[in-house]
């Protein structure tokens, strides 16, 4: 699907793995890079989940298959050498099919693939010479013992003339940095992914009514996200009416919508691993109160400054404090905090109403890949960095200090945002998101 999606567009390289494995070799250096695919894991008794392959890996091959190793190499060639599960007719009867040896060679570009057995003998060979090993440290225990194994073999091979690595190297630094700058096949898998989920929220809006389920909203996006061919949220879905859009992860979807309450839905389909990250919340009964929109209006002006704020040079903190300053503003003013915005930030009395952050990058990972400070000073953005914008307010149910109109009110409004030299540009425009669109559409499917 990605090859399909990037002839389809403009003058984006065919072969976008390709590109990333040759832009990651010029990284690497001398050393050497060992991934693993990801193993299959269990859901109850013999029964599997899903098999999701692991991100850097799938970002540098596309193959998505349990057990598969990369061994990517910068300091000799072959450079890309694959190791998979064997073709096996009895196996692939069982469990789906296999790319083997051949597939990684005809089908993934592999320069030399060996049947997974051989890792154990061929790992020391592949990083004799190489002046670091790249892995992820610490991720798969198996992974570490046999890098470790084959650096020990090396060591006491030296008299021979091989030559262990000296340093080992977290990878997830170098693929996160890589993974920073979306190039145009991760844009297209996004853009595709937001789309998508654009149509679902939407439809999710059409239906709600007071009496409806929130699972039964649940299944329109996920049946609305697997219809056009994404493979499954990129998150568990979030449906909360009424309280429930308190809990910040609330997941059991399980409760009634009603008549004057809000409900808050934060939804997103993956397409390649992409996902798209999008929250909107509106009323039930498709008119907001008084008090629930004078709460929405803050959020929505401190979604709007977080925004503008999304531009080159900028930072995720100038964009969280810009949030914060209009959310305690509006704290006071909707009687929920009696001190001013910076009483409340120093006293970090608003946790009470607000107590996430408001950005996070966004990618092949919901909570993508990427550093978010360098030196232990904010990243500054740059164009082609994907992030969201997601300021709320959460009022208790049982808060008596609150307004009791606000009580049991929880609201988030979450765009993903594109960092550009011209702008930033809202990769979720196409969600409503004023009062007026909301009330309009809510409830008219
Ligand atoms: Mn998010």
């Amino acid at each position: 699907m990605l090859r399909e999606m990037l002839l389809a567009g403009s003058d984006a390289p065919a072969d976008i793995c390709a590109v990333r494995r040759e832009r990651l070799q010029r990284r690497l250096g001398r050393g050497a890079l060992v991934l693993y695919g990801g193993e299959s894991r269990v859901r109850s008794a013999d029964t599997e989940y899903r098999f999701r392959p692991d991100s850097d890996f799938y970002y540098l091959t596309g193959l998505a298959e349990p057990g598969a190793v990369l061994v990517l190499r910068g300091h000799a060639a072959p450079h890309f050498v694959l190791f998979v599960r064997p073709r096996d007719r009895s196996a692939e009867i069982w469990n789906g099919r296999r790319t083997g040896p051949e597939g990684a060679l005809a089908h993934y570009g592999a320069d030399v693939a060996h049947p997974l057995d051989q890792l154990r003998e061929q790992l020391p060979r592949l990083l004799d010479g190489a002046d670091e090993v790249v892995l992820p440290v610490g991720r798969w225990s198996q992974l570490d013992a046999m890098v470790l194994r084959a650096l020990d073999q090396l060591r006491r091979r030296n008299r021979w003339g091989e030559t262990p690595p000296e340093v080992l190297r977290d990878s997830r630094v170098m693929l996160g940095e890589d993974r920073m700058v979306k190039d145009a096949g991760a844009l297209a898998c996004l853009r595709r992914a937001i789309d998508i989920s654009a149509d679902a929220h939407l439809a999710a809006m059409a239906m709600t009514r007071p009496g409806v389920k929130e699972y039964e909203i649940e299944a329109r996006l996920e049946y609305e996200f697997r219809r056009r061919g994404a493979a499954a949220p990129g998150y568990g879905s979030i449906v909360g009416s009424g309280d429930n859009a308190t809990i910040l992860h609330y997941v059991d979807n399980a409760g009634t919508l009603r008549d004057g309450e809000l409900l808050l839905i934060d939804a997103g389909a993956e397409v390649e691993l992409f996902t798209a990250d999008i929250t909107r919340t509106f009323p039930v009964s498709g008119r907001f109160t008084p008090a629930q929109k004078a709460m929405y209006e803050v959020v929505a002006t401190a979604n709007a400054a977080g925004i503008a704020k999304a531009t080159v040079g900028s930072d995720i903190d100038a964009i969280h404090m810009t949030c914060l300053r209009i959310l305690c503003e509006g704290m006071r003013e909707l009687g929920l905090l009696a001190a001013d915005p910076d009483t409340a930030i120093e006293s970090e009395a608003y946790k009470r109403y607000y107590m996430h952050r408001t950005s996070h990058w966004l990618g092949a990972d919901v909570h993508d890949a990427g550093q978010y400070t360098l030196e232990r000073t904010p990243r500054p953005l740059q164009p082609g960095y994907v992030l969201t914008i997601e300021p709320g307010l959460y009022v208790a149910a049982d808060d008596a200090e609150a307004p009791a109109e606000l009580r049991g009110c929880g609201i988030r409004i979450e765009d993903d945002v594109l960092v550009r030299e011209s702008g930033p540009e809202v990769l979720t425009a196409r969600v409503p998101k004023t009062v007026d669109e909301l009330e309009a559409l809510v409830g008219r499917g």
